[in-house]
């Protein structure tokens, strides 16, 4: 497999700045529609100054379709560098508890956008041909979460500080006859995703304002050196109304952000085997805490069974 050593995805790291290495979520899809790119989502401040300076890369300041790690400013973690100045400029989506969303990256820096990165028939939020790269090149979950403004505080200027709950992961699927056994959904052999996901809000999410925060969790390597221990985050929040007629439950205990994406909370570092994509760790559970599936937590954990490998995935 390509770049699958800690020392290839360093060298690659260290090459970088290099437009196209990395992406960026930047749009949603609400019941099927897309928004236009940048609606409702807080907007990050690029180039930026981290407080961490990424070993190895050998500097702090990013553009801003680079990674995040634990270490830098926890809200950079928690929804994007600078996140908060830009969000008195952000609208709000109305939502209903029960609806379908959906988001969108690219791999092009918004320098290198035009309306033509928007204008396909892709169906995916970008376009893909050309230069516009929407493959995921990374191995990892995406992970949405939400997280209710506490009382007394306004959307448009709470910091993530709270609590957030879990409602949606797309990880992998075993695939035991294949040259890839753990096959992440969204890396899908570094092409574009298979298909479209979406996931529902649960109906039972009391209404109010809440931020969601999609990411994708390029995972850390197990007993690495220093540079590779981080999970590369690739974080974004969007500005949400929820209303609720009727069907509202009470939301779980939630986690708190940055402090479950360090190295050691669970499914923030895999081995070298599964990162080579050969196993699944023993005890592996997804990162970012349990999963809400509207009425309990539970352990959000791989599902295992064997699935056959389709040649025309060429997995
Ligand atoms: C968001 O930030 C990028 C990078 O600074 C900029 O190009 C873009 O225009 C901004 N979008 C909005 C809606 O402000
Ligand atoms: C997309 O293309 C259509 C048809 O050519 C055009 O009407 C529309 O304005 C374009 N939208 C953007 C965002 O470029
Ligand atoms: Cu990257």
């Amino acid at each position: 497999m390509m770049f699958k050593t800690s020392i290839a995805l360093a060298a690659i790291a260290a090459a970088s700045q290099v437009a196209d290495a990395h992406f960026t979520f930047f749009r949603i899809a609400h019941n099927g529609q897309w928004e236009a790119p940048f609606r409702y989502m807080r907007n990050k401040t690029s180039p930026y100054e981290e407080r961490f300076s990424l070993p190895g890369h050998g500097f702090t300041t990013r553009d801003y379709n680079y990674a995040t790690v634990y270490p830098d400013y926890p809200e950079s973690v928690r929804c994007g560098r600078d996140n908060i100045k830009h969000a008195l400029d952000t609208e709000v989506l109305d939502v209903q508890a029960g609806d379908a969303l959906e988001f969108a990256h690219t791999r092009d820096e918004p320098s290198e956008w035009t309306d033509a990165t928007f204008n396909c028939s892709s169906g995916y939020g970008a376009c893909y041909e050309g230069q516009v790269g929407m493959d995921y090149n990374h191995w990892g979950p995406l992970i949405v979460h939400l997280s209710k403004v506490p009382e007394g505080q306004d959307i448009h200027t709470y910091d993530g500080s709270g609590e957030w709950i879990k409602i949606y992961t797309l990880g992998l699927v075993w695939r035991p006859d294949g040259a890839s056994p753990v096959d992440w959904v969204l890396y899908n052999g570094g092409r574009i995703p298979g298909s479209r996901y979406s996931f529902r809000i649960p109906r039972q999410t009391p209404g109010g304002q809440y931020l969601i925060r999609v990411a994708f969790v390029d995972t850390g390597l197990k007993g690495s050196p220093y540079l590779t221990q981080y999970a590369h985050l690739y974080p974004s929040c969007f500005q949400l109304s929820v209303q609720n007629d009727g069907t509202a439950g009470a939301l779980p205990k939630g986690v708190k952000i940055p402090e479950v994406m360090s190295p050691d909370s669970p499914g923030m570092q895999m081995s070298q085997g599964m990162h080579d994509s050969r196993k699944v760790d023993e005890g592996y559970v997804y990162p970012g805490g349990d999963l809400w599936d509207g009425e309990k937590l539970v352990v959000d954990k791989p599902d295992l069974t064997p699935v056959p490998c389709e040649v025309e995935s060429g997995c």
